[in-house]
């Protein structure tokens, strides 16, 4: 089969799984397991790309890593006109504006929050009680003004759309749904209720089902 995603478990792979599911393409999945000390990927990975990072696709002896390259190849390869907003409309702009965003900008603080927390839980018992002080400290001066500033302006960016790009949905919400979803399991979203229902909304496709069932449910614990 000329498609394969290199998967590994719970990871930001899973939105290209859901894309490739939205797309009804046949391709194939090649599965990696994290290691369960270091949470890193196998070196195995590193023989497809030297980063050795999940997501990657290959077609054929073309590779491709970066999700948000990975949704615009797949969707110009093999959209169809689908999950992407025509060119200069203003919801292309949204739609490539979220491409860059989820990896540029809301995925650092998830993973500043993610470092901190591991750091504290993982130092040696004596240094435990510091380290849970420095991560509620990087959040009290930080982080929970940011992720509050940046989930505020999300929520209220989706009040009166049901998708980030417009009313279809699109690769927006495939990159979008890793982060968001890693929020609401660490922080919650309670105070975010069109974040909830685009969540809500996103979860009920057959294609998110369809993913799960294949690359295993997301639940963040590895
Ligand atoms: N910006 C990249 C990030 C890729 C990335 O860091 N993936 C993580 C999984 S969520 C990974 O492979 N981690 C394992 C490792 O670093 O060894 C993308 O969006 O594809």
């Amino acid at each position: 089969m000329a498609l394969v995603l290199h998967h590994l478990n719970q990871s930001r792979s899973q939105r290209v799984l859901f894309l490739l599911e939205e797309l009804g393409v046949p391709y194939e999945i090649r599965f990696y397991k994290r290691d369960p000390r270091t949470g890193l990927a196998p070196k195995s990975l590193r023989e497809v790309h030297p980063l050795g990072k999940s997501p990657v696709l290959t077609d054929g002896d073309t590779v491709v890593a970066e999700t948000g390259l990975i949704i615009d190849y797949l969707i110009d390869h093999y959209g169809d006109g689908r999950l992407r907003p025509p060119a200069d409309t203003p919801e292309r702009l949204d739609y490539a504006y979220y491409l860059h965003y989820a990896e540029g900008s809301l995925m650092p603080l998830l993973l500043i929050g993610l470092v901190v927390g591991m750091a504290a839980r993982k130092a040696p018992w004596p240094l435990r009680p510091v380290g849970h002080l420095f991560d509620r400290g990087v959040h009290k001066a930080f982080l929970d003004r940011q992720l509050a500033l940046h989930l505020g302006v999300l929520d209220r960016a989706l009040a009166n759309r049901a998708w980030f790009a417009g009313n279809e949905l699109t690769g927006a919400d495939a990159i979008m749904s890793f982060p968001l979803q890693a929020a609401r399991k660490r922080y919650g979203l309670e105070r975010y209720p069109a974040l909830r229902d685009w969540l809500a909304r996103f979860e009920a496709r057959p294609a998110w089902a369809r993913a799960t069932e294949k690359g295993g449910a997301l639940t963040f614990d590895f």
